[in-house]
């Protein structure tokens, strides 16, 4: 995998506003975007009865490390309103780091690439669009193999909104 990406994602109030906001916050904390996905409209995975989510993926460029990464990222959550409640529960906004270039890692705090990965088209169907042919590190598979094999059956549909 060559890159860093990061979903975003949102299912509570002005759900693009929210986009938005956190792609304009993560701008001012000194990370460049260098690339995004379409922003889909997916229905919520893990937990049924809540509203349908807006998913976006951005390919970003940053001198910061995934430790430093994720706390900018927990900061621009927070500043927008952010409160935890329940795992996979509605959110206002939800950043995660999906791949961060070829990097493993596995912490408390932090999972690189993101576990969810091969089991959410929500993920997988933005990646692909941006980086069919690039490497899962640890799985070895290209995003497309990965969507080829995910059982995930929930609706990841494309919409025309732009951040
Ligand atoms: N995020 C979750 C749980 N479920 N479902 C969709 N469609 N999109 C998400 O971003 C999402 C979810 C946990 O972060
Ligand atoms: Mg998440
Ligand atoms: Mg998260």
């Amino acid at each position: 995998m060559n890159g860093i990406y990061i979903l975003l994602g949102s299912n509570m109030g002005n759900r693009l506003e929210y986009l938005r906001e956190a792609e304009n916050l993560l701008i001012q904390q000194g990370i460049q975007v260098i690339d995004e996905s379409s922003i889909y409209e997916t229905a919520p995975w893990g937990k049924e009865n809540q509203d349908w989510f807006l998913n976006v993926v951005l390919q970003i460029e940053t001198s910061k490390s995934p430790t430093e990464l994720l706390k900018t990222i927990l900061e621009v959550e927070q500043s927008l309103g952010r409160i935890r409640k329940e795992k996979w529960g509605e959110r206002c906004i939800d950043i995660d780091i999906l791949y961060y270039h070829n990097e493993i890692m596995s912490t408390d705090e932090l999972n690189i690439p993101h576990p969810g990965i091969p089991t959410r088209k929500f993920t997988l169907i933005p990646l692909v669009e941006m980086c069919p042919m690039e490497v899962h590190p640890e799985t070895n598979q290209t995003q497309m193999q990965l969507l080829a094999e995910c059982s995930d059956e929930l609706d990841c549909n494309l919409t025309e909104y732009k951040l």
